[in-house]
């Protein structure tokens, strides 16, 4: 079926490459990390709100229809009984990136064993909890797709040269002193 995205947003030009989904609106604070990351590399990404557990058609049209939109991955972002992830895996062949959402309840160590614990057969990459996972989880998508974009692989080897640059050899107070 033919998909729209009201909440669809791309950076760059061109039609959306990832797609950033959440289970909750709350997520996006964390998952804001990867939109960032993607920003700053220039890929096209969306972004939508997906239940596994409220809006399971919302998750069934999305998952179903991402590889004919053109998504070459998926990035899904959620806590406490995470299904999101492993659910989307179920129904695309594309690579989804699990990132565990830090949870009240449990610290995210929930939403981390949820995700990462796939029985054999359906796969989901998963990152580390919170923020540091969903940069990560941009940075990945990132160079999985920069396998067939020189541009991008270019853009990337930049970005994590900057990176490289700006750690001080000292910290600040051992070369003030
Ligand atoms: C999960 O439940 C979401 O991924 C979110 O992390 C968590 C809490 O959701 P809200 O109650 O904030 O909507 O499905």
């Amino acid at each position: 079926m033919a998909w729209t995205s009201k909440a669809a947003k791309t950076a760059g030009a061109g039609l959306a490459r990832v797609g950033i989904i959440m289970g909750s609106k709350s997520d996006w604070p964390t998952l804001r990390g990867a939109a960032e990351i993607l920003d700053a590399l220039q890929v096209p990404y969306e972004t939508k709100v997906v239940s596994a557990h409220r809006t399971p058609e919302r998750l069934y049209d999305y998952a179903r229809s991402a590889a004919d939109r053109g998504l070459k991955t998926i990035i899904a972002g959620a806590g406490g009984a995470a299904h999101l992830p492993g659910m989307t895996a179920s129904m695309t062949a594309l690579p989804v990136l699990g990132v565990p959402v830090q949870s009240r309840a449990l610290n995210g160590l929930d939403s981390l064993l949820s995700i990462v614990q796939m029985p054999a057969g359906i796969p989901v990459a998963t990152f580390a909890i919170g923020e540091a996972g969903a940069r990560n989880a941009g940075l990945f998508a990132a160079a999985l797709l920069a396998i067939s974009d020189e541009g991008l692989a270019t853009r990337l080897a930049a970005w994590r040269q900057r990176q490289t640059d700006a750690v001080a050899e000292a910290p600040e107070d051992a070369s003030a002193g």
